[in-house]
């Protein structure tokens, strides 16, 4: 097993690069420290499970043998537990852009004083011409522009400039990025949250709990999102709105954060004429009194119309599956045909029994002659598997929690879509027509 983990206090450039070396190292799973930015934190809380990343309370790294350390080169600087730390064993690559040289002792390194450690990585990727997702792309300018100040301070190299073109070229999202790099939780911040401590209310709408609060502020202030984050964190709430009103110039800017799936707060900005994605959204009212925009919004969490968006919805069907009487060898066929990873494996009366993927084939066919034996033979018969009427959260958890990209939706033993990670993230983007 490959574990890949950086410095605590993980910034953009440390996350960037944790994702990064999941490109070149594809098998190894990447662990983040407790301890976050808030910055990273913030970005976390929406994109965890797109990232697919853990800590390491979440995986068992009993068989850990090779350690992929990126930005940083001291052990005080990561969080690794004891018993990979003294293993004779442990194989370490590591990744390092710091000018002073730390105690870790790697097998393989890259060792080099350039701006961001990201640029660091992105010498590899090039040469082996993995291809960036919008989102690898733009959290890696993230990273990079973080590190060097905007290609500003003096650390910065022609290397790091020519990293940031070549991330432009494949799509990095500046809007996306100016939104993930906003400054952190500073003294107005911690202000605004006092303000909102104080008048704390917490009510109860359609059996959810749910933090209203209504603060004043003067002129424009940085990063209310991260503080109504907070506030929502503090009050264990299941969705949290702040209401700020700025008197001198008559509007309110209006912040919902929300953990749960039957609140959509994307949807209620939008009925608001805002914006947003089902765990965050904000909206500016004009001319408009904050208990006015506070009654609004509960009226909106009461009604019927959050429809709350379920598996069925996301689902793609209909599923091409197989039977358990066919051979390996047409399992073989569909899955090239089909260009997937697995098919879901039926009975004669249609319901799932198992499911045959590449990774059986590679394991376990090791002679010609079993291609001819029945699929029944060689198929996984734990499928994890979702019912219809589960949320998109509950999806996301159960391929994060069995590192499954696919997941079969089951009604009543019979499988009648499939949901990928795709969906998935199409959700969370927002992208799904209402
Ligand atoms: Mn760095």
């Amino acid at each position: 097993m490959k574990i890949i983990t950086t410095h605590k206090n993980t910034d953009f450039d440390a996350l960037a690069s944790t994702i990064a070396a999941t490109l070149l190292h594809p098998e190894a799973v990447p662990v983040i420290p407790r301890q976050l930015n808030a910055n990273v934190k913030e970005f976390l809380a929406i994109h965890k499970d797109l990232l697919n990343i853990n800590t390491w309370k979440e995986i068992d790294y009993k068989n850990a043998d090779t350690l992929i350390v990126v930005d940083a080169g001291s052990w005080n600087r990561l969080m690794v537990p004891r018993e990979i730390r003294n293993s004779e064993k442990l194989k370490i690559i590591l990744y390092d852009h710091h000018p002073h040289e730390g105690d870790i002792r790697a097998d393989w390194q890259c060792r080099e004083q350039v701006g961001a450690n990201i640029t660091l990585m992105l010498r590899d990727i090039k040469k082996q011409k993995v291809k960036l997702s919008t989102i690898q792309s733009t959290l890696f300018l993230a990273g990079l522009y973080e590190d060097t100040g905007n290609l500003a301070f003096p650390s910065t190299t022609p290397e790091d400039a020519r990293t940031a073109a070549f991330l432009l070229e494949n799509h990095a999202d500046l809007h996306l990025l100016n939104h993930m790099l906003r400054p952190a939780y500073g003294q107005k911040q911690k202000n605004v949250l006092f303000e909102m401590l104080k008048n704390a209310k917490r009510s109860r709408v359609n059996g959810l709990r749910i933090g209203f609060a209504k603060v004043p502020i003067d002129g424009f202030v940085e990063n209310l999102a991260v503080v109504v984050h907070m506030y929502r964190e503090i009050l264990n709430v299941d969705a949290a709105f702040g209401i700020f009103a700025d008197e001198s110039k008559n509007n309110c800017v209006v912040i919902g954060r929300s953990e749960n799936d039957g609140i959509n707060v994307g949807t209620i900005m939008r009925s608001m004429g805002g914006g947003g994605v089902p765990a965050a959204g904000s909206v500016l009212i004009k001319e408009k009194s904050m208990a006015a925009i506070e009654e609004s919004i509960r009226e909106l969490l009461s009604g019927a119309q959050q429809a709350s968006i379920q598996v069925s919805d996301l689902m793609s069907f209909p599923v091409t599956t197989i039977r358990e009487k066919e051979s390996m060898e047409k399992a073989a066929a569909q899955l090239r045909e089909k260009g997937c990873t697995g098919v879901p494996v039926v009975d004669e009366d249609a319901k799932i029994v198992g499911i045959i993927s590449r990774r059986d084939f590679q394991r376990k066919v090791k002679k010609e002659s079993q291609l001819k034996a029945p699929v029944k033979a060689f198929m996984s018969t734990n499928v994890i598997s979702i019912e219809p009427g589960k949320s998109p959260g509950d999806a996301s958890g159960l391929m994060i929690k069995y590192d499954i990209g696919r997941l079969p939706v089951v009604d009543n033993g019979r499988i009648i879509g499939i949901v990928t990670r795709s969906d998935v993230m199409r959700y969370w983007y927002d992208l799904v027509p209402e």
